[in-house]
């Protein structure tokens, strides 16, 4: 039976990945950092089968006690501050989380057991500008937000360590994934947020920025299976994790809208406060090497995606705990 320590369980990916680790008859544990409110809505339902321990990517002591607690063979680096626009707003403290609090594992590993495995949530933000498409484990980096850059960072010493240390340390550079569990603030579930309420007549419009800007969309569910695998393999190494296919914001809306029969122009409006000091324009990954290394390949297509995150809204709509004065908003 092994044992795998998570960060960031509390989170969209942290969720999925907790599930499919108990699954393979896993021993979890998770780092949850201390909240005046409870915030584990995605994973009240594993709450029990799974250990929190409380840490902080900003506390060195912390993340060594958890490691010695838990006593792993397998660490998910997935815990960041991870909304790109917060990082223009926040820099400082999304490198602290985000790029810092990856040296600071990296370091309980190192001190507590070099045997440990370690996975991290690396980033097609850091293409940014890019230099090629599709993009691929040797394309340029080029990241084009204070994230980026910090991931950029965390990707570096990942790789570092590995060298220096002889640690088994890989980095999935993940396109956008998506699952109904999305942060609200995140494009797709804000669509599909919005769709529902306006199907629900809760809402009548739908603010938004740049509908040009073209993502590599898969789901969360699968993506969390190929973390997984990296770990599983002889040897550590650096994998793009992608669908292969690109697809606009307006495409998005388009297939949100449509699927309840609604027209899109007739709620959307381009609002220039969601638009991004500085964008990335298009985004497509060619996951070569995990298909063929990982023998890993995305399951759920783009349209089926759109079409499970509004069911999925529209049915969390229907319990009359919600209404027009009771929802949460996005806070940017
Ligand atoms: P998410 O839903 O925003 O979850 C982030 C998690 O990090 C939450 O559990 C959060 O805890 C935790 N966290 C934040 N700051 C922390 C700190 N100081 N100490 C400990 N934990 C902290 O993100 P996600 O979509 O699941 O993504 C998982 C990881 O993959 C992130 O590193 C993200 O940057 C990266 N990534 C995501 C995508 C994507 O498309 N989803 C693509 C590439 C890479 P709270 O619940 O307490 O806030
Ligand atoms: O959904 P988004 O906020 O995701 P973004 O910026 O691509 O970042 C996500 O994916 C990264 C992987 O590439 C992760 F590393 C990161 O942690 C995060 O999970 O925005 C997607 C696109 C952007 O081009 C944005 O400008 O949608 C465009 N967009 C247009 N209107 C909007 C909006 N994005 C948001 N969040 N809200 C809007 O109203």
């Amino acid at each position: 039976m092994k044992t795998a320590l998570i960060t960031g369980i509390t989170g969209q990916d942290g969720s999925y990945l907790a599930e499919q680790l108990l699954k393979k008859d896993y021993v979890v544990y998770g780092i949850v950092r201390r909240s005046s409110s409870s915030n584990f809505e995605r994973i009240k339902h594993i709450q029990d089968d799974v250990n929190l321990i409380q840490g902080d990517l900003l506390d060195q002591n912390s993340l060594i006690e958890a490691i010695e607690k838990s006593n792993p063979d397998e660490v998910y680096n997935l815990g960041a501050q991870s909304f790109v626009p917060t990082s223009w707003n926040q820099p400082v403290l999304t490198g602290e989380f985000t790029a810092l609090g990856v040296t600071r594992l990296l370091e309980a590993i190192r001190l507590v057991n070099k045997k440990i495995r370690f996975y991290q949530a690396s980033t097609s933000e850091m293409f940014g500008k890019v230099k090629e498409v599709p993009q691929n484990e040797q394309t340029l980096f080029y990241p084009r937000s204070p994230y980026g850059v910090a991931k950029l960072y965390a990707h570096w010493i990942t790789v570092n360590y590995r060298e220096s240390y002889d640690l088994f340390c890989c980095s999935g550079i993940l396109f956008n994934h998506e699952s109904p569990r999305r942060g609200l603030e995140f494009v797709t579930k804000k669509v599909s947020d919005s769709v529902a309420r306006i199907k629900m007549e809760l809402s009548n419009e739908l603010r938004i920025g740049n509908l040009d800007a073209k993502r590599d969309w898969g789901y969360a569910g699968d993506y969390v299976e190929a973390m997984w695998l990296m770990l599983q393999q002889d040897e550590p190494e650096d994998y793009v994790i992608a669908t292969g296919e690109t697809h606009s914001v307006r495409e998005l809306v388009e297939i949100a809208f449509k699927h309840v029969g609604l027209e899109w122009e007739d709620y959307v409006v381009v609002d220039p406060k969601f638009v991004r000091p500085a964008e990335v324009d298009i985004l497509l990954g060619d996951s070569t090497r995990a298909r063929e290394k990982l023998k890993w390949q995305p399951r759920i297509k783009f349209e089926e995606l759109v079409k499970m995150m509004v069911d999925y809204d529209i049915e969390r709509y229907k319990v009359p705990t919600y209404s027009s004065k009771n929802y949460d908003i996005p806070i940017l």
